[in-house]
């Protein structure tokens, strides 16, 4: 009995000591950070993200989404810090709330910059394939947080109480809410109105009292999950800028992984990306992202968004070439003022990657 016990028990003793320490170093769940609501694209990315890994790792990884900002009170600039203190161990993150802290993470924020391309998509793409979007991961990661890889909250475009808008001079004077990241103070004031630094978690009941006469975010993403036109009739497609969004996590939450399942993570954040941009695009492309949604069985309820805003009530000004181009010369001031704040080297690679793909 004892000798066929002893090697039984030194066997079990050795497998509990190879197999102990990384099952014990893994969380019983990851707190992923989102800032807008869970039925924005946003969201719906984050859902896709956590759902995916949870599937290919046997439920080993659990990720579960805090939305609405929870995590950090609301003060979404915040939450680069809390990711890297370890109060946060995943976020879904815009680079508008990264960028106060990460200045390079203004490039894409810079006013009518990616729009001022014959195909805002392929521009956008062509910076995170580049030289410049090796440029911002390292920026990010510079920070000791893991950059894990990319999504989209999308262009963003203008809602408004009055209107419509087409030139410069029909905003003058509106009092406008952006996040609470300065270079929106800079792009609002260029454009001669009065812009108010309010948390997302506050904006809605601004909107909701008047407080201020509209915004500018996303359309699939945030504008039409929002239903925007309960408070703005007016819908301004200027695609001024756009919010690429960076799936992150703790650096030694990252580490604490197994190589296998790092792989398995960085496989599901590169179709999160695919859904996100998708979920974004749809409606505004050639067609493509609703061709993708299908594919993976994930096509939204709004699959025209033009239609949907139309018959809510919404009066849309599309811009064209030229419009889009007299709002760049109106705003050449801020692009002067922030290249120098980003790094004049990686606004010149990421000029360069965009026009390499076109
Ligand atoms: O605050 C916003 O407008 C939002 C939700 O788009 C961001 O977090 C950048």
């Amino acid at each position: 009995m004892k000798r066929l016990f002893r090697p039984a028990l030194l066997t079990a003793m050795c497998l509990s000591l190879f197999a102990a320490p990384a099952e014990a170093a893994y969380k019983k769940e990851y707190k992923l950070s989102v800032v807008p609501s869970a039925t924005s694209g946003w969201g719906l990315s984050a859902t896709y993200f956590a759902e995916q890994v949870k599937k290919r790792t046997d439920g080993r990884i659990n990720i579960k989404v805090y939305p609405g900002a929870q995590l950090m009170a609301g003060k979404q600039t915040s939450e680069l810090l809390l990711v890297r203190n370890g109060s946060i161990d995943f976020a879904l993150a815009s680079t508008i709330n990264w960028s106060p802290q990460v200045k390079e993470l203004n490039l894409t924020a810079l006013p009518f910059f990616v729009a001022n391309n014959p195909d805002r998509y392929k521009a956008m793409d062509a910076i995170e394939a580049g030289k410049s979007g090796q440029m911002l991961i390292k920026a990010v990661e510079k920070t000791k947080v893991k950059f894990i890889g990319w999504g989209e909250n999308g262009f963003r475009e203008l809602t408004t109480s009055k209107g419509p808008i087409s030139k410069p001079a029909d905003m003058s004077g509106m009092k406008l809410r952006v996040c609470g990241t300065p270079i929106f103070i800079d792009i609002f004031s260029a454009l001669g109105t009065n812009p108010q630094a309010i948390n997302w978690s506050e904006a809605v009941t601004g909107f909701q009292q008047g407080i201020v006469d509209g915004q500018e975010n996303p359309t699939n993403g945030i504008n039409i999950p929002l239903q925007v036109w309960t408070w703005h009739k007016y819908h301004t497609d200027w695609h001024y800028m756009i919010d690429p969004l960076l799936l992150t996590s703790n650096q030694k939450v990252w580490n604490d992984f197994s190589a296998a399942d790092k792989k398995i993570l960085e496989e599901c954040a590169k179709d999160m990306e695919k859904y996100s941009k998708a979920l974004s695009r749809l409606g505004f492309d050639d067609g493509s992202s609703l061709e993708y949604l299908k594919s993976i069985n994930m096509v939204p309820a709004v699959t025209d968004p033009y239609k949907t805003i139309a018959e809510k009530g919404m009066n849309v000004t599309k811009f064209t070439p030229e419009m889009i181009k007299e709002f760049y010369d109106a705003t050449q001031s801020v692009r002067d003022k922030w290249t120098k704040e980003i790094g004049a080297d990686l606004v010149k690679a990421a000029e360069a990657d965009m026009k390499a793909a076109h």
